[in-house]
C-alpha cells in the first residue's frame, strides 16, 4: 500500500506548468481562447474539466476494485446532501491546490475569484444534509466505498433575499450554469411505480401482484464523484432525476401530466404544509428509495454476480439519513419477495441486517407521519406490505409485552404510518447523533423501543470536514499548524492536539490574533459590499448562524442585542461588538419569518442610531450557504449555541466554528457537551438550564415567564422594546414574539435562560479584555477540533453499524 501510494503521488505530481499547460489547451480546445482573453466562467470550465481528467482514472479504478474485491459497500439515503461548491475540494483533494493555486497566479489569476463562480450544490436545508455530504467526503478519505443516494433536485433551497426586511425566497436555478461534476448515466436508468391498484394473482404456489394502472416514471441516476483525500480513491454520489419513459409516452399526453413527472425533482422539500405538497414529498421519497435499491440489487445481480440474496448484508448496507428513506424497508421487502421470490421471513431477516437508521431530532412534530389513505392511493403495495410488517411485528409481541408497548411502538396509528416507528423495526441499528441526544432517545423518546431493542441503539456523535473548514475557508490558519505541529495534522487530525503545546507561546498566539483579524478585514469587507454596513473588524464577532428556528432561539440573542443596545443609550459602557446572523426560515414557518423581520428592524435601528457611535452592530446576511459560512466561520470570535437544552439533537456549526478559534456561548445540549469535555469548562462560556430542569418545567408545567418578566427591569425593559415603539416597523410581529415569551406554553423557555445569558456574556466582555487569555482559549479549541473530524466519525459508523473493510485500491495511470 505505502508502496502504491508513493507510486501514485508521484504521478499526481501536477506542476505548475504542466498545470498552465492543460489549460491553455482546454482554453482553445473548447472556446478557442487565450488564458488573457478567457472570461471567468470559461476559465472554471476549463478549470474543472482537468479537475475531471484528474479524478476520471482513479473513479474508474475505484470501481473496478469494488466489483474485484466485492468489498462490503454503504448507500447512503439521504433526501438531503448539501456539498456547497466543489472545485477547490476537488483540488484539494486530488492534492493540487496549491500548485494551482500559484500557476493561477503567476498568470495574474486569483483561483478564489474564479472558484466564485460555481454556484453551491444546495441540496439540503441544513445539518442533515451537510452532515450528508461531510460523510461522503469522509467515506472516500478514509479508503471505503461509500456512495450517496439521493435526488437531483432542479432547484435547490431557495434563494433567501430580504426585501423590507421579511424574507423572500425565490428559485435557486442552480444547474442553470450546466453541472460541472455530474455524469448522466442513462444506461442505470429504472423504473418507478405509482398509483393504480394491486391484484394479488397466485403464480406456482407465489403470490405475486398484478398492476393495474399505475404511472410509470423513468428514473436516470446522475453520478458526481467524491474524490478521497489524497488516497486514490474516487467514490459516486448518486442523484436520481425523474423523466418519461421513452416506451410510455403515449400515457402522458397532456402538458399537465408531463409537468407532473417534471415536478417530481423540481423542489427540494416542498411547502408541506397543504395536502398537495406533502403528496409530492412522500412520492420524492419512494422514487430516489425505489431507484436506489433497484440499482443496488442489480449491481449485486450482475456486478457481483450473486443471486444468494440470504448472503446480501455481507455485501451491502443500506443507511436510512432521518425518516425520509424509511420507506426503503418496505421497498427492500417488495423487491425481495415480489420480484426474486424469497419467502418473507428470509426477506424479513435480510432486509433488518442490510438497514440501519440514524435519528436526527427528538422533536415530535418533526417526526413524519404519513396518512394511510395517502399511501394507499399513491404506493398500494407499499402499503400493504407495511401493514403486513406491522401485522407481524404485534403479533410477534403478543403476550410479551403489554398491549399499551405494542399500542405505542406499532407502525400503523390512529391513520397514520409511523415512520420512525417503521425505520427502527427493520433495522439492525438506531443512533442519535451526539451523546445526550442518544440517551434522551434512549430514556425518553424512544424508551419503549429500547426496552425492546436496547443493542440496537448506539450513539454517533456527529463530525465536520476539516478539509473544508480549515484547510479551505481558512488556509492562514492552516499555515500556522504546519509551521507549528507540521504537515501530518493534514491527513492525521489527532496531531492537532499538538497545538496545544503552544499555549504559552507568544509569538503563536499574536500570530493567531493576526490570523483571526485578518479574516475579520475580508468579511468586513464582504459585509460593506453586500449590505453597505461598515463593522470594525477589532470588535467581537459574536455569530450565529443555522436554520431559523424558535428552538434554536435566535430569539435570545436578538433580546440580549436589545439589552446592550439599552444599556449602550443609557451610557452603560460595552465592548464593541458586531452580532452576525446568518438564517433561513422554511417557508411555511411563520413565527420564524417573524423572527427575520424583528431582527431586519433591529439591526436598522441600531446600525443607523448615532448615539452609540458604533459600539454595536447588526448584520444579519441574506442567503446562509456554506459558501458564506466559509467566509463568516474564519472571522468569528463567538459562537452561539444557544438552543433549549435537550433539543439540539447534535449541532455541527459549534464544530466548524470552535475549530476556527472561536469560543463557544453554550447551553448544555447536543455536541456542545462534548466540545467542554474536549477544551475543559474554562475554555468555553456555559450557561443556562440542565436537561433536567427543562423536563421539570415540562412535568410540572411549572414555567411562568409572565412571573419572571415582571420581576425582573432588564427582562421587562428588553421585551417592551419589541412593542413599546423603540424597534419601528414590525408592531405585529414583535407582538407575536411577546406573546410568545410570556405565554405558559413556550416550550423553548427562552425567558428562564434570559439572566443566564446575560451572565455568560459579561464573562464573554470580561474574557475579551484580556486578550491573552482568549488567544489561549481559542488555542485550546483548535486544538481539540481534532474530536470532531468527521473521518473519526465514519470511522466508527464503518466499524460498529456497516462492518466495512476498506479498499485496496491498485495504480493509477494517467
Ligand atoms: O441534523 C439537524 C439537527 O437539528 C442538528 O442538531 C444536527 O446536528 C444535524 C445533523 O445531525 N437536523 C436537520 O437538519 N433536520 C432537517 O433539516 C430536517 C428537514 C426536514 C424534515 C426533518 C428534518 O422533515
Amino acid at each position: 500500500m505505502a508502496k502504491y501510494l508513493a507510486e501514485h503521488e508521484r504521478k499526481m505530481q501536477l506542476t505548475k506548468e504542466e498545470f498552465k499547460n492543460r489549460l491553455k489547451r482546454k482554453l482553445n480546445d473548447y472556446y478557442e481562447e487565450d488564458i488573457d482573453t478567457a472570461s471567468t466562467s470559461e476559465l472554471f470550465a476549463a478549470i474543472s474539466a482537468i479537475v475531471r481528467d484528474g479524478y476520471a482514472p482513479q473513479w474508474r479504478r475505484t470501481r473496478i476494485a469494488e466489483t474485484k474485491q466485492k468489498e462490503k459497500q454503504v448507500y447512503y439515503f439521504s433526501i438531503e446532501f448539501l456539498p456547497g461548491t466543489l472545485l477547490k475540494s476537488n483540488l484539494l483533494n486530488l492534492g493540487w491546490l496549491k500548485t494551482v493555486r500559484e500557476a493561477l497566479s503567476d498568470l495574474g489569476l486569483d483561483l478564489d475569484k474564479i472558484a466564485e463562480y460555481e454556484p453551491d450544490m444546495a441540496l439540503g436545508n441544513g445539518g442533515l444534509g451537510r452532515l450528508a455530504a461531510a460523510f461522503m467526503d469522509s467515506l472516500a478519505s478514509t479508503g471505503y466505498t461509500g456512495n450517496g443516494n439521493g435526488i437531483r433536485y432542479k432547484y435547490g433551497l431557495f434563494k433567501q433575499k430580504f426585501v423590507n426586511g421579511y424574507q423572500r425566497e425565490l428559485p435557486n436555478d442552480w444547474l442553470k450554469k450546466e453541472g460541472h461534476w455530474e455524469v448522466r448515466r442513462e444506461s442505470k436508468s429504472v423504473l418507478v411505480r405509482f398509483g393504480g391498484k394491486v391484484n394479488m394473482v397466485e403464480d406456482n404456489g407465489w403470490l405475486i401482484p398484478q398492476y393495474e394502472g399505475e404511472r410509470v416514471v423513468r428514473a436516470v441516476p446522475y453520478d458526481v464523484a467524491v474524490v478521497g483525500y489524497q488516497d486514490g480513491l474516487t467514490n459516486t454520489l448518486r442523484l436520481w432525476d425523474a423523466e418519461i419513459p421513452p416506451e410510455e409516452e403515449l400515457n402522458y399526453p397532456t402538458i399537465s401530466d408531463r409537468r407532473r413527472v417534471e415536478d417530481l425533482t423540481s423542489i427540494l422539500y416542498p411547502d408541506d404544509s397543504n395536502y398537495e405538497g406533502r403528496l409530492l414529498r412522500l412520492k420524492q421519497e419512494y422514487f430516489f428509495v425505489s431507484a436506489g435499491l433497484q440499482s443496488i440489487l442489480d449491481y449485486y445481480i450482475t456486478k457481483l454476480g450473486n443471486k444468494n440474496f440470504a448472503q446480501l448484508s455481507d455485501y451491502v448496507a443500506v443507511h436510512i439519513n432521518d425518516t425520509h428513506p424509511a420507506m426503503a424497508i418496505a421497498e427492500l421487502m417488495r423487491l425481495l419477495v415480489d420480484e426474486h421470490r424469497v419467502d418473507w421471513d428470509t426477506a424479513w431477516n435480510i432486509t433488518q441486517k442490510v438497514m440501519s437508521y440514524t435519528n436526527h431530532t427528538i422533536m415530535a412534530e418533526a417526526m413524519e407521519k404519513w396518512d394511510v389513505n395517502m399511501m394507499s392511493e399513491l404506493l398500494p403495495r407499499i402499503m400493504q406490505i407495511i401493514t403486513e410488517i406491522d401485522r407481524r411485528y404485534c403479533e410477534g409481541l403478543k403476550g410479551r409485552v403489554s398491549d399499551a408497548v405494542i399500542d405505542r411502538t406499532r407502525i400503523i396509528k390512529n391513520g397514520q404510518v409511523q415512520m420512525a416507528h417503521l425505520a427502527i423495526i427493520g433495522s439492525h441499528s438506531v443512533n442519535g447523533v451526539a451523546a445526550l441526544h442518544t440517551q434522551l432517545l434512549e430514556t425518553e423518546v424512544l424508551k419503549d423501543f429500547y426496552n425492546l431493542y436496547p443493542e440496537r441503539f448506539n450513539n454517533k456523535t456527529n463530525g465536520i470536514t476539516l478539509r473544508r473548514w480549515l484547510q479551505i475557508a481558512n488556509p492562514e490558519l492552516s499555515d500556522l499548524l504546519d509551521q507549528t505541529i507540521g504537515k501530518e495534522w493534514r491527513s492525521d487530525s489527532n496531531k492537532m492536539l499538538n497545538f496545544e503545546k503552544y499555549y504559552h507561546d507568544t509569538k503563536v498566539l499574536n500570530q493567531l490574533h493576526e490570523i483571526k483579524l485578518d479574516n475579520k478585514k475580508k468579511l468586513a469587507k464582504f459585509v460593506k459590499e453586500q449590505t453597505g454596513i461598515e463593522i470594525d473588524p477589532t470588535a467581537i464577532f459574536d455569530v450565529q448562524v443555522k436554520r431559523m428556528h424558535a428552538y434554536k432561539r435566535q430569539t435570545l440573542k436578538l433580546l440580549h442585542i436589545l439589552k446592550l443596545y439599552q444599556d449602550l443609550k443609557a451610557r452603560i459602557d460595552h465592548p464593541k461588538r458586531v452580532i452576525i446572523f446568518g438564517a433561513k426560515a422554511a417557508p411555511s414557518y411563520v413565527f420564524a419569518k417573524q423572527i427575520i423581520k424583528v431582527i431586519n428592524e433591529t439591526a436598522n435601528m441600531i446600525n443607523n442610531d448615532p448615539d452609540i457611535h458604533g459600539k454595536l452592530k447588526v448584520v444579519f446576511l441574506e442567503n446562509y450557504n456554506v459558501s458564506l459560512a466559509e467566509k463568516i466561520i474564519p472571522a468569528a470570535d463567538i459562537s452561539e449555541q444557544i438552543s433549549t437544552t435537550t433539543k439540539e439533537a447534535s449541532g455541527t456549526s459549534n464544530m466548524k466554528l470552535m475549530a476556527n478559534g472561536a469560543l463557544t456561548v453554550a447551553t448544555m445540549d447536543g455536541a456542545n457537551i462534548e466540545i467542554k469535555d474536549a477544551v475543559g469548562e474554562e475554555n468555553i462560556f456555559t450557561f443556562g438550564l440542565n436537561k433536567d430542569q427543562v423536563y421539570k418545567y415540562y412535568a410540572e408545567k411549572s414555567y411562568h415567564p409572565r412571573k419572571m418578566y415582571e420581576e425582573d427591569p432588564v427582562m421587562k425593559k428588553a421585551v417592551d422594546a419589541l412593542i413599546d415603539g423603540t424597534v419601528p416597523n414590525c408592531s405585529s410581529e414583535g407582538q407575536a414574539l411577546v406573546n410568545n415569551f410570556l405565554s405558559d406554553n413556550e416550550q423553548f423557555l427562552v425567558l428562564a435562560d434570559f439572566e443566564a445569558y446575560l451572565k455568560a456574556q459579561e464573562k464573554v466582555e470580561q474574557t475579551w479584555a484580556q486578550k491573552r487569555i482568549w488567544q489561549q482559549m481559542s488555542l485550546v479549541n483548535i486544538a481539540h477540533s481534532e474530536r470532531f473530524d468527521s473521518d473519526k466519525t465514519i470511522e466508527r459508523y464503518a466499524q460498529d453499524i456497516w462492518h466495512l473493510k476498506k479498499l485496496k485500491i491498485e495504480k493509477v495511470d494517467r
